[in-house]
């Protein structure tokens, strides 16, 4: 049957509430969910990971008895499984719902089309695809997760108009005083960090800029916001506000090699210290993507970022945001690790004398060719991999 505009506005108000859940589900996705008898709304509601409570749970609750005959609208398609709660492809079922709408069927290979079937097998209407676009583009750090148990990186940075980095601290320290993009890219920065489980950095940023990587979005406070930093010898200093501000959110990532007097001073002042392996430099070559890479660190073993990013993904974290200087930069890009680049530009120019974007590469759009290939999900956002790459906000 196909899908009538009051069908679409159901969804929209679907993905309306899903949205309203942004920081607020991971490791689960965003789901909202409206139950409706024609233009009538009877109940409606979005997961939230601490309530535990799908959102088809949340809506058939507000609904009561009059979920009997009601047509559900759902942002992913209901669950299947037993997990932390009960399969809400028999809940709607029980409650005897007549028809059920999905935007896009759930990458969980323990759900994956079987939620619609079951719904189907009952005898009741199932259907997926409305607005499965925007419905799959709010969950794709989920399911890259949920299919390769890595997160989804976006790369951010704040350029001038000739592509370079700002000499002083900008993106991050609060209290600095020069600012190379406006208060809307700052806005806008702090909503990437809000949208993000963690965000990552080097230890190279820590030492010049000695920023604190908060969420300072006005949004609800998230989850949990988990701030990393890959410092191979443990650098960070003690008085570094990221040391700080630590409350169990703060996670060092250095070699094996790492004095261990620096591990022991940083866990002591509540910060999480972990180690892995180093990659060294003919291992990081043949994992390559691009080119012979000619700065000197690329010749000095490194943490390998693969296992960076795997460790991320067994803590659960689904999306990483990259704000880093150019050596971490380069080395995510040449290492074919980032999804998303999200450039601020501002109207200034800068000039070859400061710092470039990436070590090797003086043009960020000449970056986009290194990004790595999303599609390998089917599930990801097609448009970011369809624009090559880069949203270029101002
Ligand atoms: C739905 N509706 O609102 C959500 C779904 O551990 P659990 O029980 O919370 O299950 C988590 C999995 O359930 C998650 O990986 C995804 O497959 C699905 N999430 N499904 O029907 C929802 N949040
Ligand atoms: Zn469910």
């Amino acid at each position: 049957m196909p899908f009538t505009a009051t069908d679409t506005a159901h969804m929209q108000r679907a993905l309306e509430l899903a949205k309203g859940t942004l920081g607020l589900t991971s490791p689960n996705p965003q789901v909202g969910c409206v139950l409706a008898h024609g233009n009538v709304i009877v109940g409606e509601g979005a997961h939230r990971y601490d309530l535990r409570d799908h959102a088809e749970v949340v809506a058939l609750k507000q609904a009561g008895e009059q979920a009997r005959g009601a047509t559900a609208y759902v942002t992913l398609e209901p669950c299947s499984h037993f997990g932390r709660t009960g399969p809400c492809a028999n809940a709607l079922i029980d409650a005897g719902v007549a028809r059920v709408i999905a935007a896009t069927l759930d990458p969980n290979p323990l759900v994956a089309g079987q939620g619609m079937a079951r719904i189907a097998n009952a005898g009741i209407l199932a259907e997926d695809g409305l607005l499965q676009a925007e419905a799959r583009a709010m969950n794709d750090a989920y399911a890259r997760h949920i299919l390769t148990g890595m997160p989804l990186v976006t790369l951010k940075s704040a350029l001038s108009v000739d592509g370079r980095l700002a000499p002083l601290p900008v993106q991050c320290a609060a209290n600095a005083p020069f600012w190379l993009t406006g208060t809307a890219a700052r806005e806008e920065v702090h909503r990437f960090r809000h949208s993000s489980d963690a965000i990552l950095t080097g230890v190279g940023t820590v030492l010049a800029d000695d920023p604190i990587l908060s969420d300072r979005s006005n949004l609800p406070r998230r989850r949990r916001l988990l701030r990393v930093v890959l410092d191979s010898q443990c650098r960070t200093p003690l008085s570094s506000r990221l040391v700080e501000s630590a409350i169990d959110d703060l996670l060092i990532i250095c070699a094996p090699t790492a004095p261990f007097d620096r591990q022991r001073a940083l866990r002591a002042r509540g910060v999480r210290v972990e180690s892995l392996p180093l990659l060294m430099p003919e291992e990081r070559a043949s994992s390559n993507t691009h080119a012979a890479d000619s700065r000197p660190e690329a010749h000095r073993p490194e943490l390998d970022l693969r296992a960076v990013l795997k460790r991320l993904g067994e803590m659960d974290i689904l999306s990483v945001l990259l704000e880093a200087g150019p050596g971490l930069n380069s080395s995510f890009l040449n290492a074919g690790l980032v999804d998303k680049v999200v450039l601020f530009f501002a109207e200034v120019e800068l000039g070859a004398a400061s710092i470039p974007f990436a070590n090797d590469a003086n043009n960020p759009f000449a970056l986009i060719e290194r990004l790595q290939n999303i599609d390998r999900s089917d599930f990801v956002h097609e448009t970011t991999g369809g624009a090559r790459g880069v949203d270029a906000c101002v």
